[in-house]
């Protein structure tokens, strides 16, 4: 029997956490051979709420799950940590500047990221949900020095997995015949979502819609697809969010298929112009447990001005987190 892998979510006691915890312990997360142990962190009002779920998630019986640990400390919650999923975060409250919110995010996770330096696994690996996530890794990771930067992502995988289904729709296809989708950028309603490399049966899919489609409808559509859900369910994403987390720990932990790739964002290495450190979605394949962005696309001209508008977003909200004192 092999160790349990530590798993620690932040935010556990919201809705995305509750979407995801029961599927992280019945072994959608690493696999049906790998045993989880839970550590969720609550601020202490939510800890009641969080050992609510814990009693639903004893009394599912999972074979897998090993143990449950709730704690509103930090330093007790990334001790010895495997994997952790960020997903608790301060949201933009009426009338709120964004750098009240960068401020009050960095208040949330440069203590996280000190905590995960301070006693993680040397495995590591970290997936910021919560908004603006981009920028919350890159708080996180400029917290944890002594982590490799790239072990810091953020997540884009909800909207390379809404084009998808946006795209199929469209073209009455199965989601399984679409490929090599990209979400460049940043996860917010700046991201451009690419069919121009994207392809549908092996044929560039820009090709199989019409150019107007792709530009007025798909764009958006894709870009405040949360926007909508919350107009329609009252509340915001929750079990797709959840659902984009594993698969993106799960590819990360698994690798991606042969001849396709998927969208995360991770720590720019200056590929496509995007300057170094700023953890922007690029296309990726996972290798070897570590994300490499796909190389050698030709980026045509609306596509660079897409690219470069989302980037001039990741920068301006980088500039003022060090304005902030937080890089
Ligand atoms: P909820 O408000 O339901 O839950 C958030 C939970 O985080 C609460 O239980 C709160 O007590 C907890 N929390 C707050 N500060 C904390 C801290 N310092 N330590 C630990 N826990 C803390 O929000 P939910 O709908 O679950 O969404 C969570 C985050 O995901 C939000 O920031 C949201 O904007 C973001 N999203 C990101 C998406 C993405 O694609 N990257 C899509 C879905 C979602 O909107």
């Amino acid at each position: 029997t092999t160790a349990p892998v530590n798993v620690t979510v932040t935010g556990a006691a919201g809705q995305i956490g509750y979407a995801l915890l029961f599927r992280i312990a019945s072994g959608q997360l690493l696999g049906p051979d790998t045993p989880v142990r839970l550590r969720l962190l609550e601020i202490p009002q939510a800890v009641k709420a969080a050992e609510g779920t814990a009693m639903e998630l004893d009394d599912c019986a999972f074979p897998l799950l090993s143990g449950i640990d709730i704690t509103d400390d930090a330093t007790a919650a990334f001790d010895g940590a495997n994997v952790a999923l960020l997903v608790g975060a301060r949201p933009r409250s009426k009338g709120m500047e964004r750098g009240d919110l960068l401020e009050a995010n960095g208040g949330i996770f440069a203590p996280q990221g000190r905590a995960i330096n301070a006693g993680a696994a040397d495995d590591i690996r970290v997936l910021v949900v919560g908004n603006p996530a981009n920028t919350n890794a890159l708080i996180a990771q400029a917290a944890a020095p002594d982590v490799p930067a790239a072990r810091f992502t953020a997540m884009t995988r909800l909207d390379h997995n809404r084009a998808v289904g946006q795209l199929a729709k469209k073209l009455s296809v199965p989601v399984t015949e679409i490929t090599k989708l990209t979400i460049w950028g940043n996860h917010s309603a700046t991201q451009y979502p690419d069919l121009y490399h994207a392809e549908v049966n092996g044929k560039v899919a820009a090709e199989q819609v019409d150019e107007a489609w792709l530009r007025d409808t798909f764009i958006p559509t894709v870009a405040k697809r949360g926007a909508a859900i919350i107009e329609a369910r009252g509340a915001s994403s929750a079990a797709s969010a959840a659902n984009a987390a594993i698969d993106h720990v799960h590819d990360w932990v698994n690798g991606t298929p042969a001849g396709d790739w998927t969208s995360a964002a991770i720590p720019s290495d200056g590929s496509y112009g995007v300057p170094e450190g700023l953890i922007s979605s690029f296309p990726v394949v996972s290798r070897g447990g570590a994300w490499e962005i796909v190389q050698g696309l030709e980026i045509d001209e609306f596509s660079r001005s897409r690219i470069d508008a989302s980037v001039a977003e990741l920068n301006e909200e980088r500039e003022a987190v060090k304005g902030l004192g937080l890089l």
